[in-house]
């Protein structure tokens, strides 16, 4: 059975998503695109536009040619939309990279992408630095000018450049606008190369459905680097001539001042802040009153805590869920709707098709009964850069994009998420590939072999487990100093938070670890 929109198709432009949001802008020229939470900077639409182009004649001007590969490592920012879409409109791709990640993380995706410059600011050098050498990259350009990296150059700097724009055609079908990485099913993260199409028809699949969302502030504190914050929150703000008001990370209080001092009437988050909104007592001492809609999305969302948060707050609370691979969104609450039970992700978008399977037999499931979700549409990705295997093993040979979730369609199709048959793990709304951990733990002399799955804390938070073998004459090793060694070299998120001792690792006849056997301990 294939479960689609309630919505009818909608159009999807033949054009790069620089033109889509930029060739004509129309009565918002002068509005407010961006503006920086913190410092009050604003950028209207026709600035940011003009931006843009300056900053694909500059990297034209360096070297930049069509296909090549942009890293970007810096906290959101006008300026990263200003780079962000610079990159795009020279015809360059641009992979967007964690700040958190440590110099060899960084490493690894500059040289898995092959990237040729990079982006990053001041703050960020001790670590972009040494991964830029690691991967070979000369070219390493600053967002801003800073006192403690003289010399270097800057967004300034292209900013001046009188060079004509480059003169590229973008077929939207075929040309990479952006490289995420996500590990998708399995293994480690993957180049997920995503087409200027792929982003444009996510933006116009999800416009029918979040009608209210046209010309509102907007907050933008998830990152822009994941594709949640780029697609969906910036460029589906700009999309909609909206103003995105940014802010460089999550702290909870300067959250609920951005909110009060710029009165956004739309914010996004992952559910880790609904839990702080709904509990925390200094929400009660900033004035919340503009926020409309709080949007929800990248893990489950308790449906009494998105209750006890609409009712504190007085807004409305949508969920939603996407995946890198889907540009990210295949399914949103409509934000016309507020009689929808809130555990909900919503009903499919338009020109999407969505089938659930029995994973062990690939049999197509109906109404109301548990099965893998797959989705076929035009916001799919077009496969794993230089992995045609993980490409072959997530689309199927009829297009359709296993995702690796468990689903329920009640009668009125909507869905509900209710397990995972990959190996992913979710730690506050971001990926911990489990193979990436579990390669790391085995470089440890002390450990003979080890496994992660993702357990639910006593609060209820999904966080990494290491199962491990300890290597024989090592008795000494504890969990402390299994969590120690993997701390020191991955990025906070991906820290594992528990560990339990065995004696062997339960596998298959085939050596595939059971996974489902230790998340059931
Ligand atoms: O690849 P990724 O890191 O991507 C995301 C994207 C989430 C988005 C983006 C835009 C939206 O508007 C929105 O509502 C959500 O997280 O991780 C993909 C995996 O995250 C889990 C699920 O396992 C995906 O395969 N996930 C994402 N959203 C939900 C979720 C959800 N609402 N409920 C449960 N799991």
């Amino acid at each position: 059975m294939v479960f689609r929109s309630p919505y009818p198709d909608v159009e999807i432009p033949d054009v790069s998503l620089p033109d889509f949001l930029f060739a004509d802008l129309g009565d918002r020229a002068d509005r407010p695109a961006l503006v920086d939470g913190v410092s009050g900077a604003a950028l209207t639409y026709a600035e940011l536009a003009a931006a843009v182009d300056r900053v694909a004649a500059a990297l034209a001007e360096r070297g930049i040619r069509k296909g090549d590969v942009v890293g970007i490592l810096c906290p959101n920012s006008p300026r990263f939309a200003v780079v962000y879409h610079g990159v795009l409109r020279a015809g360059a791709v641009a992979t967007t990279i964690n700040g958190l990640y440590t110099a060899h993380e960084i490493a690894a995706q500059l040289a898995d992408s092959g990237a040729k410059l990079l982006f990053t600011v001041a703050a960020l050098l001790g670590t972009a630095e040494p991964a830029a050498a690691e991967a070979g990259i000369a070219d390493v350009v600053l967002l801003f000018a800073d006192d403690t990296a003289p010399g270097r150059p800057t967004v300034d700097d292209l900013l001046a450049s009188t060079a004509p724009v480059p003169d590229v055609r973008i077929d939207p079908a075929v040309d990479l606008a952006v490289l995420p990485y996500s590990s998708g099913t399995t293994g480690r993260a993957k180049g997920v190369m995503l087409t200027h199409r792929n982003l444009v028809a996510n933006l116009c699949q999800t416009t029918p459905a979040l009608e209210l969302f046209r010309a509102v502030r907007v907050l933008a504190v998830l990152p822009f680097f994941h594709i949640y914050g780029m697609n969906s929150v910036l460029n589906h703000g700009l999309h909609t001539g909206s103003t995105v008001v940014t802010m460089p990370r999550f702290d909870l209080a300067a959250f609920l001042g951005v909110i009060a001092r710029h009165r956004t009437e739309r914010v996004y988050i992952a559910p880790p802040v609904a839990v702080m909104l709904a509990k925390h007592p200094m929400v009660d001492d900033y004035d919340l009153s503009a926020l409309q809609l709080l949007f929800c999305g990248a893990a489950t969302l308790d449906e009494e805590l998105a209750g006890a948060v609409a009712e504190r707050l007085g807004c409305i609370v949508h969920q939603g869920y996407g995946m890198t691979e889907l540009s990210p969104v295949s399914h949103v609450i409509p934000d016309l709707r507020p009689d929808v039970p809130l555990g909900t992700c919503g009903v499919p978008i338009p020109n999407l098709e969505c089938r659930l399977i029995d994973p062990a037999t690939g049999e197509d499931l109906g109404v109301g009964e548990r099965g893998e979700l797959l989705c076929r549409g035009p916001n799919v990705m077009t496969g794993y850069l230089n992995n045609p295997e993980a490409t072959a093993a997530t689309l199927d040979e009829d297009g359709y994009l296993h995702t690796g979730d468990v689903a329920v369609f009640d009668e009125r199709g909507f869905i509900t998420i209710v397990d995972r048959v990959k190996e992913l793990i979710k730690y506050k709304g971001y990926q911990v590939p489990p193979a990436e951990l579990e390669a790391l733990l085995l470089t440890h002399p002390g450990i003979a072999d080890a496994a992660v799955v993702g357990v639910a804390d006593s609060e209820g938070e999904e966080v990494p487990k290491a199962f491990v073998v300890r290597q024989e004459g090592e008795p000494g090793l504890d969990g402390r100093q299994v969590m120690d060694f993997v701390a020191e070299r991955v990025a906070p998120h991906k820290k594992v938070r528990l560990v339990e001792f065995l004696d062997a690792i339960p596998k298959s006849a085939s050596g595939k670890i059971l996974r489902r056997e230790l998340r059931a301990r």
